[in-house]
């Protein structure tokens, strides 16, 4: 690559090795208390917060730089209310058979069913979508490479700036989920990746324990 197309790395930030140690073991217990939060309160949450985590999320990695996403944050109660009927039928019909015993086994200590109020309440809801074509300027059409890749490094740094604003969130990928194309306008080049319900916590919010078990490390890591 050519000198003159790379500007110096003048914002990284070296720390001292106990202060780096620190650092990662702060995040670490600041991580830790994210958890997926399935009530949600009517409270109201700026706008200027949600834009900053979607900026956040907006600077992650991805192939050629083509940034393969689009985020739609979803405030008005009509959208909302549509996005709950349609996500409720389809769970619907996912609950009452399309899951299959399995799926469904594995999802009884998570307690969810097709009941999805906090598509209502909460302040934003954020629709990730994918695009198949890109590039860095708006309109080009080229080939985006890793997008299921890059959206998802995008969506993992946005639900961490959420968290890190003092919100909560959940993932929620309703199946299909082609009808938040719809209600949100997307064309042919978007696919939705998955929706992010994002607020403060209702005051009685619980956390099931079984999603509190966390692998050790010797069971999610080697090291050589
Ligand atoms: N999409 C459904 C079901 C669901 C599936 C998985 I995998 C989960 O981890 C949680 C829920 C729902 O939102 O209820």
């Amino acid at each position: 690559m050519k000198d003159h197309d790379n500007s110096p790395l003048s914002d990284y930030i070296e720390y001292p090795k106990d202060e780096m140690l620190a650092r990662s073991e702060d995040f670490l217990n600041n991580i830790k208390r994210r958890h997926s939060v399935r009530s949600f309160s009517d409270r109201e949450v700026d706008r200027a917060i949600i834009e900053n985590c979607i900026k956040a999320a907006g600077t992650a990695p991805s192939g050629a730089n083509h940034q393969p996403w689009h985020f739609v944050a979803i405030h008005s109660t009509d959208m909302k209310k549509q996005i709950r009927e349609q996500a409720e039928m389809h769970e619907r019909g996912f609950y009452e058979g399309r899951a299959g015993e399995e799926w469904l086994d594995a999802l009884k200590d998570l307690g969810t069913d097709a009941d999805k109020p906090y598509l209502e309440t909460a302040p934003w809801l954020i629709a990730i979508f994918s695009q198949k074509k890109g590039g860095l300027d708006i309109n080009d059409r080229n080939t985006n490479y890793y997008v299921h890749e890059s959206v998802g490094i995008a969506t993992g740094i946005l639900i961490t700036a959420l968290h890190n604003a003092g919100l909560v969130t959940l993932t929620h990928t309703p199946k299909p989920m082609s009808f938040l194309s719809k209600i949100c306008q997307r064309g042919d080049n978007e696919r939705a990746y998955m929706l992010l319900i994002a607020g403060y916590p209702a005051e009685d919010a619980t956390v099931p324990k079984h999603a509190q078990i966390k692998k050790p490390l010797d069971d999610i890591a080697t090291f050589v």
